[in-house]
């Protein structure tokens, strides 16, 4: 992530969907003005969805997905699909690619049908129009789309390409600016304290993503901010006399901060900000119950939407299986998994819990996703910062 970029789960996610060879990586290109993904018409060439993040006017920071086909064959195909599957979830708009030449196939449909069922809005593009010249009597009545979701583009000279950027951009989910992660009753000059410990798992340097946009929210609302680690948390609140209206701490350091705090003023953490913020908070306060109900044996899988950051993993891994186990006494089976993928509907029924991270890197939709999943396979499912409060005996004082 580059120093002024906006971070991946906050950008609109635009997925360019079709069959293979029907140009979605030459559209990407010109969508883009940039090569980013390779063209050929060996049918297959992406292997692997390509993320591109760039500014779309009036939209904002977008971030870009180009897929391979839908129609892959054979084991590696499948594999494919299954990736491609991955992305239909995340996106906020589609752009289903076809060739003119070609027609709408069965899986166009197919993946048309897909996209509908979960409301995301949809652009049929015709593409190569510049190879036929009666490309405007190409039917499309097999999917049944309002005509304004439909254009005729060649991603080789470039006709309709600056329509189709305006079409997406008008295309917008209306909502997608007004969620907030600062709770809605913190306005301006309100002081608000951030507990963030400094150990050996904090990255050198900086801060983490759900800080900083926690930190960046706070002064958006003309809110006052103040930070200290949770070594300095009782000089803040005793010695310098701060009277927060909300304490807002990292939930690995939950226990300590309520000791000083010792219901003096409001508590919660990053993730369970979070988790209000994306995802389905409810249900997942409800799956911090199901800590109770565990018994040897049980398989816990615990999910990070990020595959690199130390913090979390030192947390993932080390630090919440033990804590699950002393608190429950029981002999648990831990899982994991980490980045974009996720267990599928198949796999996750033999989970008794998921623990989810904050998901700072996942956006909305995907995070929506994974919770409602979980949900439907009647697998309960929490977040870290939850599941930490709950064990720590604090969970009704910080939600
Ligand atoms: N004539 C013409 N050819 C195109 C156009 N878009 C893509 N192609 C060609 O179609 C082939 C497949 O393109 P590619 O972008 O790799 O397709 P993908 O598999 O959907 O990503 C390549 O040979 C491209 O040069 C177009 O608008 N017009
Ligand atoms: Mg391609």
């Amino acid at each position: 992530m580059g120093l002024n970029s906006t971070p991946m789960g906050e950008r609109v996610h635009i997925g360019f969907f079709g069959r293979r060879n029907a140009g979605k990586s030459s559209l990407v290109n010109a969508f883009t003005n940039q090569n980013l993904s390779i063209v050929s018409d060996v049918k297959g060439t992406t292997t692997d969805p390509v993320y591109k993040s760039m500014e779309l006017l009036p939209l904002g920071p977008v971030t870009i997905i180009d897929t391979p086909g839908l129609d892959d064959e054979g084991d590696l195909g499948n594999l494919r699909i299954k990736k491609c599957m991955e992305i239909v979830r995340k996106v906020d708009i589609a752009i289903l690619v076809i060739d003119c030449g070609e027609g709408i196939s069965e899986e166009d449909i197919k993946i048309y049908e897909m996209l509908r069922d979960r409301n995301i809005p949809t652009m049929l593009v015709m593409n190569k129009s510049d190879k036929y010249p009666d490309f405007k009597l190409f039917k499309h009545e097999k999917i049944d789309i309002p005509a304004k979701n439909i254009l005729y583009v060649s991603a080789i000279n470039g006709v309709g390409i600056e329509e189709l950027k305006n079409r997406v951009a008008a295309s917008m989910p209306e909502d997608k600016e007004e969620r907030e992660i600062i709770p809605s009753d913190i306005g301006e000059g309100d002081i608000v304290v951030l507990v963030i410990p400094i150990d050996s798992s904090a990255p050198k340097g900086r801060l983490i993503l759900p800080q900083q946009q926690v930190l960046r929210g706070l002064l958006d609302k003309g809110a006052i901010p103040v930070s200290c680690r949770d070594t300095e948390l009782s000089v803040t609140l005793d010695e310098k006399g701060i009277k927060p209206k909300l304490v807002i701490t990292d939930s690995q350091a939950f226990a300590k901060v309520n000791e000083v705090v010792n219901g003096r003023f409001p508590l919660t953490s990053f993730s369970i900000l979070m988790a209000k913020y994306k995802g389905d908070y409810e249900w997942q306060l409800k799956g911090a119950s199901a800590i109770d109900e565990l018994n040897d044996g049980d398989k816990i899988l615990i999910a990070e939407g990020c595959t690199h950051h130390r913090q979390c993993e030192d947390i993932g891994t080390v630090k919440l299986p033990k804590w699950l186990k002393e608190f429950t006494g029981k002999d648990l089976v831990f899982e994991y998994c980490s980045g974009l993928e996720f267990k599928d509907e198949d796999e996750l029924p033999s989970y008794k819990l998921v623990i989810h991270c904050g998901g700072c890197m996942l956006n909305e939709r995907e995070m929506k996703y994974r919770v409602e999943l979980c949900k439907e396979k009647g697998v309960a499912v929490t977040n870290y910062g939850m599941a930490i409060a709950k064990m720590k005996g604090i969970l009704d004082i910080v939600v």
